[in-house]
């Protein structure tokens, strides 16, 4: 099922759900309408139980995305600044919260609120051609879509500020080397490979994958007490279901689960 909106293109296929940015004559640069359509693409994600994964990436060969849309940024007042800011915010927080494995296919450019987005994503694959980035220092603003957040929690507080302030672009490999992305890929077998783990994920059972999520996204900023708790809970709710029964049981018959995802 594939849906056309104005600036991104939404697919599902066997379980795995495909939005692509699709402005590529300005390198798919985010504006407030992409956002919204965003957002409302999210929401079908949510409410949609077979979809399993989420795979993000950009339209054409150059950009995955090269940033927030800095044309109608030189007519903002200070409070329409902060409500794009909130409103991109929102939109990632929400991405990031989504229940399923969520992965950024990384094409090309990720700057500014590309590399945000990338960074709300669960996993990072990058073309070996891509470049990663927060410019905005260069453009006289800082990163306002949750770089200056999420960038020091992914990479270190020091990275992060050294990224920030001189605003330079990095390669995949120094992206992959501080730990910012997954893995790296021949740029002509990006697609090929991100699907191959897509379709990996699709195939393992829903209620354990949620719970990895779960567990991991909301246990990694508390203490380590507290974050066991959560695998505890994790794990039993793992045993609620017949999933965790059937994937033993495969295990010890020598053949592959047939998981049936309840709980
Ligand atoms: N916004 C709007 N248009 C863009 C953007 C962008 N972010 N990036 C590229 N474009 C446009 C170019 O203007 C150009 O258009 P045209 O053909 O009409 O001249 C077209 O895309 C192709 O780009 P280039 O010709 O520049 O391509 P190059 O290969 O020469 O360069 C670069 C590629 C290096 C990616 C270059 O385009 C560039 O530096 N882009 C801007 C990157 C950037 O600064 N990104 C950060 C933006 S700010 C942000 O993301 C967050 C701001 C904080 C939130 C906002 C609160 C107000």
């Amino acid at each position: 099922m594939t849906t056309n909106y104005a600036n991104i293109l939404y697919e599902v296929q066997d379980g795995i759900c495909i939005i692509k940015f699709n402005r590529p004559k300005v390198l798919n640069a985010l504006n407030t309408e992409l956002l919204k359509e965003l957002a409302d693409s999210l929401r079908r994600v949510a409410a949609e139980p077979d979809i399993r994964v989420l795979v993000l990436t950009g339209e054409g060969e150059k950009a995955f995305v090269a940033g927030a849309d800095i044309a109608p940024m030189k007519d903002f007042t200070p409070l329409e600044a902060r409500q794009f800011s909130q409103f991109g915010q929102q939109v990632f927080s929400r991405l990031e919260s989504l229940p399923i494995p969520v992965i950024a296919c990384v094409n090309g450019f990720a700057l500014g609120g590309g590399n945000e987005v990338a960074m709300a994503c669960d996993l990072i694959y990058a073309a070996d051609t891509a470049k990663f980035g927060q410019p905005e220092i260069n453009l006289g603003l800082i990163p306002g879509l949750g770089g200056t957040q999420r960038l020091p929690r992914l990479v270190g507080r020091n990275r992060a500020l050294e990224l920030c302030l001189t605003g330079r672009t990095m390669d995949a490999k120094e992206a992959w080397t501080i730990g910012l992305v997954n893995r790296v890929l021949p740029a002509d077998q990006l697609w090929e490979e991100t699907m191959k783990v897509a379709r990996s994920l699709a195939s393992k059972g829903r209620v354990a994958v949620r719970a990895i999520k779960s567990v991991i996204r909301n246990g990694v900023d508390r203490d380590v007490e507290v974050g066991c708790q959560l695998e505890s809970d994790g794990l039993a709710l793992c045993f609620s279901g017949q999933d965790a029964k059937e994937g033993i049981e495969a295990f010890m018959e020598k053949r592959k689960p047939a998981f049936k995802d309840t709980i």
